[in-house]
């Protein structure tokens, strides 16, 4: 039996920060998991290492189902957040030191590849009609089969989904105290429509069209945009209503057939129970590190797949190249997969994380690497600390608080 003997927390800012746990067994072999929880990156490393961490040395490192459930139940306190990231991150370095032992890839263990590559999608966006089409077909170019598209609204300043400069990343976290955007819903409804048609008038229905709302409307505003967008044949509108309300999604569906995704901000399977079992929703979109880890997220998608909802895993540049890689390993083997975001990470992350997934021709891959192919450099994380970065808060004209 390789027990346990030491489980480290490790807070590093290669651009943005991250929160990895590691874990060592007896034998010597190490496994890693992500524990970031954007803008609450403290509150998570202060769960593991002064409630967590201590709990786990001594135990089988083999048992991940029983510590899953040992952590989930014997807390008392169940779900949110903090907890299950908390958890994700030790199931997730658990798997990836029962894949080093076996010597095989995450995948494998979890019934092996049931496609050959996963899809995902790449955001585009702009501050005009114009530069959000050069974007798009930025990604079309380099082989993208599915593009996320947001362009700013006419007469906002600052809006969800604008990416500032070149790359890929959307990066929203900065600076000390949050940013400040705003919104005005009724010049967002009018003009969405539209450059989604000029969208698809430039370069046709060949590749899969997103858009996230990122929880502005009510049930039905929600409605009215999903039917204005039918003609442009949506693969989803993400988070069309805030997430927490679920029967929301009933009077959305009754009124569009535009497919439906939510989940990124869900950290347990009874966040989407109802909205699986009633179909109220296409895509179930939660994250390897928000929702328990591997362990919980694979139950996700198995309550999923007879309901016909498909996954569609969040993989914003805040999740950490580790769960991005186990997101690819769960991607590839479950039955029901319908599609991966793919943010990509703020350059110079390689230097703290050695990543072995591959992109071709619009498909990534995890690679064979044994457990979850990405290994840690503690040298290069400590020359990087931890540096206070939080998301924007988002005001109506009138000042109000609205949902970001
Ligand atoms: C997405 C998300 C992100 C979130 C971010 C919050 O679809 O990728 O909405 O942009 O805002 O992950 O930390
Ligand atoms: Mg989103």
């Amino acid at each position: 039996m390789a027990t346990i003997t030491d489980a480290t927390v490790h807070v590093t800012c290669p651009g943005r920060n991250y929160v990895t746990l590691k874990i060592t067994t007896s034998d010597g072999v190490t496994g890693i998991g992500d524990a970031t929880l954007n803008g609450r990156e403290l509150a998570v490393a202060s769960y593991l290492r002064d409630h967590v961490c201590p709990l786990l040395i001594g135990r089988d490192a083999h048992r991940i189902e029983d510590t899953w459930q040992y952590l989930y139940k014997g807390a008392y306190w169940r779900r949110g957040p903090v907890t299950m990231t908390a958890i994700a991150a030790v199931d997730v370095a658990l798997w990836d030191i029962k894949g080093k032992v076996a010597g095989l890839p995450l995948y494998q263990l979890l019934g092996g590849a049931a496609r050959d590559g996963v899809t995902v999608y790449g955001h585009a966006s702009g501050d005009t009609v114009p530069e959000l089409l050069q974007d798009v077909q930025r990604f079309l170019d380099r082989g993208f089969r599915a593009v996320r598209a947001q362009a700013a609204v006419p007469g906002l300043e600052r809006v969800y989904g604008q990416r500032k400069g070149g790359g890929d990343t959307y990066e929203p976290a900065d600076g000390s105290l949050p940013s400040v955007e705003d919104w005005d819903t009724g010049a967002y409804l009018d003009f969405v429509p539209s450059y989604m048609a000029a969208v698809r008038e430039k370069f046709g229905y060949g590749f899969q069209l997103l858009h996230d709302v990122h929880h502005r409307l009510t049930p039905i505003e929600a409605a009215r945009l999903g039917k204005s967008l039918e003609p442009y044949r949506m693969f989803w509108i993400e988070d069309a209503t805030p997430a927490e309300d679920q029967e929301a999604f009933d009077l959305i569906r009754r009124h569009t057939t535009t497919p439906l995704a939510v989940g990124e901000i869900f950290n347990s399977v009874f966040d989407c129970q109802h909205l699986i079992t009633r179909r109220l929703i296409d895509y179930v979109r939660a994250s390897v590190s928000h929702a328990g880890g591997v362990t919980q997220l694979r139950k996700i998608f198995a309550l999923a797949e007879p309901y016909g909802v498909r996954s569609g895993s969040h993989g914003a540049g805040d999740l950490s190249p580790v769960s991005f890689a186990a997101a690819l390993h769960l991607d590839l083997s479950i039955p029901n997969f319908g599609m991966q975001e793919y943010m990509a990470h703020l350059p110079g992350y390689e230097e703290v994380f050695r990543t072995s997934w591959t992109f071709e021709d619009g498909l990534m891959h995890p690679g064979d690497a044994p457990g979850i192919g990405v290994e840690f450099d503690e040298d290069a994380a400590a020359r990087y600390p931890y540096s206070p970065k939080y998301l924007p808060v988002n005001r109506l004209r009138d000042g109000s608080v609205h949902d970001w």
